[in-house]
């Protein structure tokens, strides 16, 4: 008699852990971008988008022909290499990275306080006709950085970060992907090759998964948004630190905030100026005659 009553309490005891077991399972979001990570604030609900175009003012630079005398192996592959810093078609300028720089979503919460879970797949930057291919890539924090290189001779890619640690990787002809990820957020990395002085590209990396570089017509979009108000940098190199614009745009439940943005000469009506201008044109007590 005793010994059934302790069988009862233990299939009773082994049903109700198993019950808890599947009670603690969490689902997943609809949202590909929103795995919730154990312990962490996360977001699920309605998303919506932030889409745009970036304009260039005025008449470009006309992109410099690269001498790449120094590496003959490049000159076969890449005979008509040119500068990427200022690529503009029809007035509208690629490799500009748009990204979320702040903001708080409906309901609070600052952007920046959800935990996002990087995509699985890897960003991939090819060394290929002796540049770097995208010239401009965004990317997660903790996600992965496949480095390729696609010309029959050698580079060495040489990140210079701020905020991560630096290093330098030399990659043969044939040589296996160099597999790399970034622990902090930082816009933007610069990218260089100790091979070849003319390699650059930059690696935009942030927390959040709310990033785009714009495409050759100047467009990007920015998908997967939480509904709320948010502060919306585009950068652009050139100088030292390359230079950013900001604007306020609001995301509703599945709607698309438009924002458009202006570089070149006399570009500051399209957005707001760039941070170093953003005194001047914010302080009323300046006043304007
Ligand atoms: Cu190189």
């Amino acid at each position: 008699m005793v010994k059934k009553q302790t069988k009862v309490w233990l299939m009773l005891t082994i049903a109700l852990s198993l019950v808890a077991i599947a009670s603690s399972c969490k689902p997943k979001t609809e949202e590909g971008t929103s795995t919730p990570t154990a312990g962490a604030k996360t977001y699920s609900g309605d998303v919506g988008s932030i889409a745009g175009s970036i304009a260039y003012t005025g008449t470009p630079p006309a992109p410099k022909k690269i001498d790449t005398s120094a590496d003959p192996v490049c000159g076969q592959r890449n005979p008509n290499l040119s500068t990427e810093d200022t690529v503009v078609n029809n007035g509208k300028l690629a490799y500009a990275f748009v990204y979320i720089k702040d903001g708080t979503a409906t309901g609070g919460t600052k952007i920046g306080e959800y935990t996002w879970t990087p995509p699985s797949t890897a960003v991939v930057l090819d060394q290929n006709g002796c540049h770097y291919r995208p010239h401009v890539i965004g990317i997660m924090t903790g996600q992965k950085l496949s480095i390729t290189n696609s010309d029959p001779t050698q580079h060495n890619i040489h990140p210079t970060p701020k905020n991560n640690p630096e290093w330098n990787q030399t990659q043969p002809n044939g040589a296996p992907p160099i597999e790399k990820t970034f622990a902090r957020a930082e816009v933007l990395i610069p990218v260089k090759c100790n091979q070849h002085p003319w390699m650059k590209s930059y690696i935009g990396v942030l927390k959040h998964p709310f990033f785009a570089v714009s495409a050759e017509d100047g467009s990007f979009t920015i998908k997967g948004v939480p509904p709320g108000t948010y502060t919306v940098a585009a950068w652009h190199e050139g100088g030292a630190t390359g230079t950013e614009k900001t604007m306020q745009v609001t995301v509703a439940a599945n709607g698309s905030a438009k924002a458009d943005f202006a570089f070149g000469e006399a570009a500051t009506a399209s957005g707001n100026s760039g941070l170093q201008m953003m005194p001047a044109l914010d302080l009323p007590m300046l006043g304007r005659q």
